[in-house]
């Protein structure tokens, strides 16, 4: 007779210092969009990037993958909860984007097709943190999951990782972007638990 423990899957466990304090650890991908999923194809994307002066710079998908990409393996934290440990990822660092750039800035706001938003620091999309992301597991970015290009800032909340990127508008002071503005926490740091505004 097989006793089932409810719960263990047989894999090795990670607990403790690996799951950020609330999250539990998922092994699927759950979709979660605002919205329907716009069809954006590689062959009509493209990306802006305004700064506060208004000064505009854009990459069409070849311009994006002439700025050199990177594989990254990181850990995903959804503010409803569920952890995704070790996804892999390929995409163009955020830094390469703002390579040249003259911007006083010290906030960016993400902008997606079909109007989702979301404000984060400029030092929180630099320095090897933040990636248009644009293959997941060796494969093209699925729509679902943002495809072709999202945004991917893993060290925060998965909401500030927007989906369908298409714009990116350097800002001088912060700004509340989509779910900000409904009362989720203005930077999202999962290992602080900022889940909501005063978290
Ligand atoms: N454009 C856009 N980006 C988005 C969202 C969205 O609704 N629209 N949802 C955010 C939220 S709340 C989460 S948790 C993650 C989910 O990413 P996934 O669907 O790939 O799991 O995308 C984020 N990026
Ligand atoms: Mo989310």
């Amino acid at each position: 007779m097989d006793i089932v423990t409810p719960g263990f899957t047989g894999r090795p466990r990670r607990d403790g210092p690996t799951l950020p304090p609330g999250q539990y650890l998922e092994e699927g991908f759950p979709v979660m969009s605002a919205g329907p999923t716009p069809r954006v194809r590689r062959d009509t994307w493209r990306l802006t990037l305004t700064t506060e002066t208004g000064a505009t710079r854009e990459w069409d998908w070849a311009g994006l993958m002439a700025l050199g990409s990177e594989k990254v393996t990181v850990d995903l934290h959804c503010v409803t909860q569920w952890s995704k440990l070790g996804t892999t990822w390929r995409g163009v660092p955020v830094e390469a984007l703002l390579d040249g750039v003259d911007t006083a800035a010290d906030y960016a706001m993400a902008g997606s097709s079909g109007g989702y938003t979301t404000n984060l620091p400029l030092a929180d999309l630099v320095d090897g943190q933040a990636w248009i992301a644009y293959e997941f597991e060796g494969e093209p970015l699925h729509p679902e999951h943002g495809g072709p290009a999202r945004l991917l800032v893993p060290h925060l909340y998965l909401w500030k990782s927007a989906k369908w990127i298409d714009s990116l508008r350097l800002m001088l002071t912060d700004e509340p972007g989509f779910w900000e503005r409904a009362g989720y926490h203005e930077y999202g740091d999962p290992w602080r638990e900022q889940r909501y505004q005063g978290d």
